[in-house]
């Protein structure tokens, strides 16, 4: 793909790792605010993806119904052996196998229409490496007669169809990327075409839009000006010509258009997708072929085409992008797809994004599987294949609102603590010290904070009622200070000043549980240095004395609780950070605990926890491998031993994750921070211990911790909340599940 700029990115982010490893940890309360029966069953936007072969490098997809079956099929641009694969739309299977036709030299980019009046739909398509214009015919049946071709300008790369000149017969224009011009083809209704006028274009044109922007009923230009950073806009004289382009700045790389009414005032107007900026611009319009400045929003690496559609039905016109990206895998949002819902005041939310193959080059909406939702079609140029992405017609987590905590918030956890029967938030603060409390107002949004001090460090925060009064009360773990504090809970949402419990070296999570089944409330915390876990014993007064450490492995970063071997006694299991294994010691059910067995996980284990993945009534366990950006389950036996890991990518660098059922299929999902993109990745369960493909989130900052819980007051759906450290605050994501 010679004529792409694609712009490389020169990750700064290894500067950005030099805090410690001192996870942020909190456990004990998955699910307890999952109280829901009536749930209604709700979908994410778009299911997992499924792939369909196509020629080597498809560079294009358009669609169109080939073989007059009322379903929609698919036709990719095979650039590499000068094809195009025709992929008939299937009730079964989505679509068929692909049949291949020939084209010209290096096709990129493809127009259906009915060139020669037989109702059946023909295909052009543009062939950059011989300059010229292949014009296919259908039979009707999903197959085409062989190639017609056309002479062309230098380096032709994208045309548009339509009836250029009011004569009923459909035209062609082709923009030649070298010759800085567009040439408009007349079209004899029988499928032959002449060449008729030539119009200029600013420097280096890559995408021409055809579409009639006056509503004057004469068809007008949008032409992508890629090393101009502008668009032009000729408008059309409905006699074939066009007036000399008007030019609109947009940001570097302005690399595909699509025109739609984003602000519901029943003008068209303009979205482009940035290559070189990772950005869209929308250019509002004013119903006159003129538009308003550009707004921007940010998409993923080096977008590259864009398609349009009301993906949630909420009458509001929504986008989905392709990510191209750099191909050079630092950050996981090249190789995505962006979509960004509209707000219907020409504005949009933030991106929510879907893996694709590598190298995705072209984006289609249109419903392939007609359900009445729009679902995605993907070419992904360097997989040889297209991605299939069925939509479900909703959104899920967004509207992401920002809470201020203390100074380097590590770790959430989430609880009742004035009685009020709505979920609030304590946050341990790790750069200064304290504890924030975020009292919640039950229709997801919180209160300004009050804070505590702990000791240095705070990076861990549970909560357990310690003292037996019914009112809950918190247990921090400072790693800078070797301690954990107690802040007695007061049954309004304020504390007692903190009481402090020496641990061992650097402790760096901290989880509660009766280890001795005294009903007292005791703590195990994780020794960062130590390569131990203390154990607390509780005196159900809110005093603790210690126990002896145990040895677990390497930079132990977190601890999960649970009886794996139905002994009713609770056991452990903490990651071993640098020998990628996960520790289990089993408990004897008086406070000691068994020596440790160790199981393989990932690359560098982080955060663990243990949860039902398949329905077996047996503990499985659950771990970020933060050294190769994935999650593993391993299932439990019941017996105390585990299954070999499954693994599954979900983003790079995590710190933590939440495992719960964000859609309402009474299956366990998991969300997946990820610090260094600034996104969450969503993996829905598929109830026997699998996990789907990541749907992607993005979010603000550098998320650290995740918890989630129901803080509106339907209680059907789970919210996210996410400690950012960049800003020192929460990100709240409600659930838009309907
Ligand atoms: C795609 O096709 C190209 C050209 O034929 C080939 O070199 C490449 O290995 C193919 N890629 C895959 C993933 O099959
Ligand atoms: C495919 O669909 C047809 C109806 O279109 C149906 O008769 C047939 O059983 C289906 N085959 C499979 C394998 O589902
Ligand atoms: C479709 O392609 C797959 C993979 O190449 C092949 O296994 C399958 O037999 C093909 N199906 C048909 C109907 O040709
Ligand atoms: C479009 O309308 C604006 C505002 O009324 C005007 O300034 C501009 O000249 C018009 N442009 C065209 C091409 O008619
Ligand atoms: C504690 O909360 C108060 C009130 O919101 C705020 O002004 C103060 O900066 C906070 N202190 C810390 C250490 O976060
Ligand atoms: C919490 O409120 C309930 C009634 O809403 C009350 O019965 C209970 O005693 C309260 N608990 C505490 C610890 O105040
Ligand atoms: C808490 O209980 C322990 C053990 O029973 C006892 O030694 C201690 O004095 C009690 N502390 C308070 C403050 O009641
Ligand atoms: C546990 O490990 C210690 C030290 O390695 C060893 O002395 C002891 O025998 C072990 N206990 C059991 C029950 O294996
Ligand atoms: C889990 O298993 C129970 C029976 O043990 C069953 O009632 C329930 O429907 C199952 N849940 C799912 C999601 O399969
Ligand atoms: C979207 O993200 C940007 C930057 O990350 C942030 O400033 C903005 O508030 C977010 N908007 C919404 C609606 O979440
Ligand atoms: C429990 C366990 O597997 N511990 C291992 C942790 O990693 C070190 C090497 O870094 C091993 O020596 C331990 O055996």
């Amino acid at each position: 793909m010679h004529n792409f700029q694609i712009c490389v990115f020169t990750g700064i982010l290894a500067s950005l790792i030099t805090f410690t490893i001192a996870a942020p940890r909190n456990f004990k309360n998955i699910n307890i605010d999952i109280t829901g029966r009536s749930k209604s069953n709700c979908r994410t936007p778009y299911g997992p993806s499924s792939r369909y072969s196509t020629g080597p490098y498809p560079v294009f997809v358009t669609s169109g119904d080939f073989n007059n079956d009322k379903r929609l099929d698919v036709v990719a641009a095979n650039y590499h052996d000068n094809t195009v694969s025709v992929l008939l739309g299937d009730r079964n299977q989505t679509f068929q196998n692909q049949s291949v036709y020939a084209t010209g030299i290096g096709p990129v980019s493809i127009a259906a229409g009915d060139f020669d009046s037989d109702g059946k739909l023909d295909l052009a398509v543009v062939n950059i490496d011989d300059n010229s214009l292949s014009v296919l015919l259908g039979n009707g049946d999903g197959t085409f007669q062989n190639q017609i071709t056309y002479s062309t300008g230098n380096l032709p790369n994208s045309l548009a169809v339509g009836d250029f000149n009011k004569d009923s017969k459909l035209d062609l224009a082709v923009v030649n990327h070298r010759d800085n011009n567009i040439i408009i083809f007349i079209g004899n209704g029988d499928g032959t075409f002449q060449r008729s006028s030539i119009c200029p274009t600013s420097n280096l044109p890559i995408f021409i839009l055809a579409i009639d922007l006056t509503n004057d009923r004469k068809l007008d230009l949008v032409v992508a000006n890629y090393y101009d950073t502008t668009i032009g806009v000729l408008l059309g004289n409905g006699d074939g010509t066009f007036q000399n382009q008007m030019i609109y700045p947009t940001d570097r790389g302005p690399s595909s258009i699509v025109a739609g009414d984003f602000n519901n005032d029943k003008k068209l107007d303009l979205a482009v997708v940035n290559n070189a900026d990772d950005s869209m611009s929308v250019l509002l319009g004013i119903g006159n072929g003129t538009f308003r400045n550009q707004n921007k929003f940010s998409v993923g690496s080096s977008p590259l085409s864009i398609t349009i559609g009301d993906f949630n039905k909420d009458t509001k016109l929504d986008v989905a992008i392709s990510n191209f990206g750099s191909h050079i895998q630092l950050m996981d949002n090249a190789n995505t797809a962006s979509v960004l819902l509209g707000n219907g005041d020409g504005t949009f939310q933030n991106r929510t994004i879907y893996p694709t193959g590598r190298a995705p080059s072209c984006i289609i909406a249109g419903d392939f599987t007609q359900d009445m939702n729009l679902d995605l079609v993907i070419s992904n140029m360097l997989d040889n294949d297209t991605n299939f992405l069925r939509g479900n017609g909703d959104g899920t987590f967004l509207n992401q609102k920002q809470y201020a905590t203390g100074n380097g918030p590590m770790s959430i956890t989430t609880g009742d603590f004035n009685n009020d029967t709505k979920l609030d938030l304590a946050i341990a603060n790790q750069i200064d010290a304290s504890a924030s409390i975020l009292l919640g107002n039950g229709d997801g949004s919180f209160q300004k904070q009050s804070n505590y001090s702990t000791d240095k460090g705070a990076s861990s925060i549970s909560v357990g009622d310690f003292n037996n009064d019914k009112i809950l009360d918190l247990a921090v773990a400072n790693s800078g200070d070797n301690s954990v504090s107690i802040l007695i809970g007061n049954g309004d949402g304020t504390f007692q000043k903190q009481k402090v419990y020496s641990t061992g070296k650097n402790p760096s999570a901290v989880v509660v549980a009766d280890f001795n089944h005294d009903s007292k409330l005791d703590l195990a915390v994780t020794n960062y240095n130590d390569f131990s876990i203390s154990i607390l014993i509780g005196n159900g007064n809110g005093t603790f004395r210690r126990q002896i450490p145990y040895s677990v492995g390497d930079y132990p970063s977190s601890v999960t609780t649970g009886d794996f071997n139905n002994d009713n006694n609770v056991d452990l299991a903490v990651p071993n950070y640098s020998s990628d294994t996960i520790s289990v010691l089993l408990g004897n059910g008086d406070g000691t605990f068994q020596n440790r067995t160790t199981y393989p996980s990932g690359s560098s284990p982080l955060f663990i926890t243990a949860m039902d993945f398949n329905n077996d009534t047996k503990l499985d366990l659950v771990v970020n491998n933060q050294g190769e950006d994935s999650i593993s389950i391993l299932l439990g036996n019941g017996d105390g031993t585990f299954q070999p890991r499954k693994s599954y990518i979900s983003g790079p660098y995590s710190y933590s994750f939440f495992p719960a059922d964000f859609n309402n299929d009474n299956k366990l999902d998991v969300a997946v921070i990820n610090f260094l993109d600034n996104t969450i990745s969503v993996l829905l369960g598929n109830g026997d211990g699998t996990l789907q493909q990541r749907i992607i989130y993005s979010v603000q900052g550098f998320p650290i911790s995740v918890t989630a819980g129901t803080f509106t007051n339907d209680n059907t759906k789970i919210d996210l909340v996410l400690a950012d450290l960049a800003n020192n605050n929460v990100a709240i994501l409600l659930n838009t599940c309907s």
